[in-house]
């Protein structure tokens, strides 16, 4: 089994590069960005909640993502990896990551950060915000909002699995194609 975790700040690519990953390595996805919007959408007591927090570019209180999170790993038992798109974000989800996975005889293979300027990354946003409707993609203020969530909450796992001798980073500014070859031929070179 193969369980990916791609790290990155927003707009850093996880999602994009994601979405070709899945089919490259046949791994089930999972974006816990793309469960709130869903959630959102549908108008749930989590939707609402999340969208309280998203909307403002603060990440969603740990617990409900995580119980979030093990429910999707849960009702997938026969897929032959996942990547985790988003998550963990804090060393309490990444801890309760690690438990959970070694409860079901699972393991984290590798984490793989898309490093990218805060100049190059506003612009990608800003210009998603044009088209998605995502408030936390319209307004710059809300945007560097969210680089200090992860400055502050997100940036400290990267020494938590550099100790588990788990961590990658890969130049994440190119285009998309160019990033998505850096990545296969990391995770190749890993499996
Ligand atoms: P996410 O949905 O995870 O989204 P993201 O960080 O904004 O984007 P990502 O890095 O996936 O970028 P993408 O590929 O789309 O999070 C949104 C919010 O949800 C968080 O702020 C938080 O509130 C909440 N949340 C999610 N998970 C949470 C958790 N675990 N705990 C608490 N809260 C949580 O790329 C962005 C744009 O760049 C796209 O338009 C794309 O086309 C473009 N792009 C990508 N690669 C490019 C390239 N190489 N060149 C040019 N453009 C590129």
């Amino acid at each position: 089994m193969i369980n990916l975790v791609l790290f990155g700040k927003p707009g850093a690519g996880k999602g994009t590069q994601a979405a070709f990953l899945k089919s490259q390595y046949q791994l089930f996805h999972i974006s816990t960005g793309d469960l709130f919007r869903h959630h959102i959408q549908g108008a749930t007591e989590l939707g609402k909640l999340a969208k309280s927090f998203m909307d403002k570019g603060d990440l969603v209180p740990d617990q409900v993502t995580i119980d979030m999170l093990e429910e999707t790993v849960t009702k997938n038992p026969d897929v032959k990896g996942f990547i985790f798109d988003g998550f963990p974000r804090t060393t309490a989800q990444a801890e309760a990551l690690d438990a959970f996975l070694s409860g079901r005889s699972m393991g984290i293979t590798a984490t793989v950060a898309l490093e990218a300027d805060d100049d190059v990354l506003v612009d990608r946003l800003i210009n998603r915000g044009k088209t998605s409707g995502r408030v936390d993609d319209q307004d710059e203020t809300k945007i560097r909002n969210r680089f200090e969530e992860y400055n502050n909450k997100t940036a400290p796992l990267k020494s938590f699995y550099i100790d588990q001798g788990k961590f990658h980073s890969v130049n994440g500014i190119g285009s998309v194609e160019e990033i998505t070859n850096r990545l296969t031929a990391l995770i190749d070179g890993l499996l």
